[in-house]
């Protein structure tokens, strides 16, 4: 029975390999890869305040979900991955008074900032896009040319609330009272706390109460345009109320930082118009080539982006002719102590300093095995060390070390599997047979882990993959700690073989979960592949055909000389862990 189960899995495996297919185009006439194509985002960025691990954790979400499409698409041509920053707007240009600079100064700034930090976090994007930058004004004006033309945009009186951080309108029902700092009732925004002023001016209005029902019809046709579920019907409720036209420009007078409406100097772009419009620049719009990976996008977001996203860009879109994107990807918050992270309340943890205790891989890990996109997640040191000691350092690492140990394995090689010792038919005896019936359901969870792992990368729940693979590394240890390999010698024939098997069985998982991790902990899978020998080419999803010498193929590693000792795979935090100790004093 585990038998069939996991034949099925690898006949499965063969002919649909750990991959799933994200949105995708077909590559335009001479597309090099003959791949379809897919292209991933981030939000961009306000340049108002220094990244934060927040924003790190969009990034690392966008960075994994496509390293991961490019183990199953091997070739850098047909996956596009921008990130970027958002620098136009009346927020950018209140904190630049505010610091004394001048915007441009503040956004060359801080930009660097969140380009240094997603360099050192190794986020493999391919494009990172200013909204400063000529080809975006272009883009911007362009877009707005289209719209025009439709009919989409009128001039109107626009009176109502504005807030400055969120950079939103809010009608009346979302304003209240909050007491100010002089002691005064202060109007804010009922879902941020931040301040809103009461705006009145003529401006350009879309009609975006137009696009109700074709947004209805939208994610209705499209159940998995917004993922997790919860946040496409979050989408649709909203949908329920009345959709008001929504004002997309400003007076020049009051926001200079901005790009002008085309052939009217008087009045700014809307700084959410501007900013969506991003994805669009990133891949050459509006030249026709931006066809070949529109709408192959997988926008990965914060859920307080959400409403932009989902309601304000795709009936932009749709206005200017064009299709909503293909996947929404919806994240929530890091949040501190149970509190929301803000420089007023002192509580911001800062990324670098991470990366620096906890390395990059292990953040990396940290971040992606405890953020939970369906709901907020608290962040606090001891987490992070309980959880990288226990599942990089003892559980995987150690297992690697106990296999690769000089006096378990001598010879530095991959060894031979037995099949007269672990036949692949369950409740077989014979002299030789020294496999147990828990070792089968290790194979079985072996073998159906690559496909579990797509699954839930493409339902956007990476810490569910992580948690199979980690999963799957216990029960690998506990098939170790079962056969005590260390009890047993090369000196003696029959142990020698079973030895043999065992410690093949045990690299055969190891090299499946240096693959699978290769999107979250890019060093260490390679560390971890490289020191069982595992080729560059050999690497990819399409490859991985777990044990199969237990289904009657060839193996290629087995007798392969291992890769050289480069040391711990992940040495323990809590040894080293100085700061912490310190921090706690103070
Ligand atoms: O909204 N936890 O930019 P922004 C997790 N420029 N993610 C967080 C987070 C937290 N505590 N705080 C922020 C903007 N984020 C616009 C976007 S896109 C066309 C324009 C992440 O700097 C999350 O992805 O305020 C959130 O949506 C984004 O940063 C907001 O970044």
């Amino acid at each position: 029975m585990l038998r069939q189960c996991a034949l099925r899995v690898l006949s499965r495996t063969r002919a649909a390999p750990g991959c799933r297919r994200y949105g995708s185009c077909s590559p335009s006439a001479g597309g090099d890869t003959g791949e379809a194509r897919a292209y991933f985002t981030t939000p961009i960025f306000y340049v108002n305040a220094a990244p934060h691990i927040g924003h790190l954790y969009s990034a690392l979400l966008a960075d994994a979900l496509c390293r991961h499409r490019r183990l199953c698409v091997p070739g850098s041509a047909s996956t596009r991955f921008a990130t970027g920053t958002d620098e136009h707007g009346l927020k950018i240009q209140q904190a630049a008074a505010t610091a004394g600079l001048s915007p441009i100064e503040l956004c060359d700034r801080v930009s660097a900032q969140f380009q240094q930090l997603f360099r050192e976090a190794g986020i493999s994007s391919t494009d990172f896009i200013r909204t400063t930058e000529a080809r975006h004004r272009l883009a911007v004006q362009h877009f707005w040319e289209v719209l025009e033309a439709r009919g989409m945009l009128y001039k109107g009186l626009y009176e109502g609330w504005y807030c400055a951080s969120d950079e939103c309108f809010l009608p009346e029902a979302k304003v209240t009272r909050q007491v100010g700092p002089t002691g005064d009732p202060c109007p804010v925004s009922l879902e941020s706390g931040h301040p809103v002023s009461w705006t009145k001016e003529e401006n350009y209005i879309f009609r975006l109460s137009q696009f109700r029902e074709p947004l209805q019809r939208w994610l209705r046709n499209n159940p998995q345009a917004i993922t997790p579920e919860p946040f496409h019907q979050t989408v649709l409720q909203w949908l329920e109320e009345e959709l008001p036209d929504l004002s997309v420009s400003r007076r020049s007078s009051h926001l200079h930082w901005g790009i002008p409406v085309p052939g009217d100097d008087s009045q700014t772009i809307y700084v959410w118009l501007d900013a969506l419009v991003n994805y669009l620049t990133v891949v050459g719009y509006p030249d026709a080539d931006f066809k070949s990976w529109w709408p192959a996008t997988s926008h990965i977001i914060g859920k307080d982006i959400l409403k932009f996203h989902a309601i304000y860009w795709p009936a932009l879109l749709l206005g200017a002719g064009l299709r909503p994107p293909h996947r929404i990807y919806v994240h929530s918050h890091w949040t501190v102590s149970g509190q929301k992270m803000s420089k007023s309340l002192g509580n911001v943890v800062d990324p670098r300093t991470c990366l620096d205790r906890y390395t990059v891989d292990g953040f990396r890990y940290f971040l992606l095995r405890q953020g939970v996109p369906n709901w907020d997640c608290d962040y606090y040191d001891e987490k992070v060390v309980k959880l990288l000691d226990s599942e990089l350092a003892d559980a995987l690492g150690g297992l690697l070390n106990r296999c690769t140990a000089y006096r378990i394995n001598p010879s530095g090689t991959y060894p031979s599997f037995c099949t007269a010792c672990f036949p692949s038919e369950p409740g077989l005896t014979g002299p030789s047979v020294r496999v147990q019936a828990e070792d089968y359901a290790l194979v079985s969870a072996m073998a159906t882990l690559p496909r579990q792992v797509a699954d839930y990368y493409d339902d956007f729940q990476i810490y569910k993959a992580l948690e199979a693979v980690s999963s799957c590394v216990r029960q690998t240890n506990g098939f170790i700690q079962r056969h005590a390999p260390w009890k047993l010698t090369w000196e003696s024939p029959e142990d020698a073989l079973w030895l043999g098997t065992v410690l093949h069985v045990a690299f055969e998982c190891l090299r499946v979960f240096g693959t699978l991790l290769q999107p979250v902990t890019p060093s260490l899978a390679d560390k971890l592949l490289s020191r069982l020998g595992v080729s560059a080419e050999e690497r990819g999803l399409r490859e991985l055909h777990f044990l199969p010498r237990f289904y009657g193929h060839s193996c290629p590693f087995e007798g392969r000389k291992l890769g050289p000792d480069t040391g711990l795979l992940f040495p323990r935090l809590d040894q080293s862990r100085t700061w912490l100790v310190k921090a706690h004093r103070t």
